[in-house]
């Protein structure tokens, strides 16, 4: 039987929190690393929208979102228990994420992009969001939670980019459980694994 096909971009943070959640599922894929300049004629067609990750089932069945990604992949086997907890508080942390923290991110990533404001402002903007989280984390040692869910690997990702644009103010920010939970999840052999480099998939 053919495998699932994954079109990722290894360093797309939401390519990795799909990859975590198939891999934390033991799903098999056939995993197309791909070009974002030059993407797959299969993938266009298959996704017009175009973005990555895309996952496509032995059963022609595409998902688009990297959540529904997610939440397929660990509704088959979820071998950490990344569905448990309050799924409406989950969502509604995912949403800010991927809403207002997003955008913000990639303001402070290219603010050469976004001249009307300066980096601090964009970077002052992001950490609206990661008050918010530092608070949480002084409540348990996870996000919602005192064990990790779908919520916290779905941000971490973001947060690890946030925190490399300038790492050393973010090592010496007031964010120390925030630095701590993500030093864990980058630490996780999870991660290790979902990071691997593979080389570009050439069409046919
Ligand atoms: N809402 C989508 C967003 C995916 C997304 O924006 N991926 C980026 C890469 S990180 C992308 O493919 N952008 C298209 C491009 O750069 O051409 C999801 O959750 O999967």
């Amino acid at each position: 039987m053919s495998l699932p096909i994954l079109y990722s971009y290894r360093r797309c943070p939401y390519a990795m929190r799909a990859r975590m959640a198939l891999w934390a599922a033991q799903i098999q894929v056939e995993l197309r690393e791909v070009s974002l300049r030059e993407k797959p004629q299969h993938l266009l067609q298959i996704s017009p929208k175009a973005t990555v990750p895309v996952l496509q089932l032995a059963d022609g069945v595409v998902f688009e979102q990297s959540l529904d990604i997610m939440r397929w992949a660990l509704q088959q086997n979820d071998t950490h228990g990344w569905l448990r907890g309050d799924v409406a508080m989950a969502d509604a942390l995912i949403g800010l994420n991927d809403g207002d923290f997003k955008k913000a991110l990639d303001r402070y990533k290219y603010p050469e992009r976004y001249p009307e404001q300066s980096p601090l402002f964009y970077r002052q903007q992001g950490e609206q969001f990661l008050q918010r989280l530092e608070a949480l984390l002084t409540e348990h040692r996870f996000l919602l939670d005192d064990s990790a869910n779908i919520a916290d690997v779905a941000i971490f990702p973001f947060i690890r980019q946030f925190a490399a644009v300038d790492a050393e103010w973010f090592a010496h920010s007031s964010y120390s459980r925030l630095r701590e939970w993500l030093a864990g999840w980058v630490e996780e052999e999870l991660f290790t694994e979902v990071m691997q480099k593979f080389p570009t998939y050439i069409e046919g």
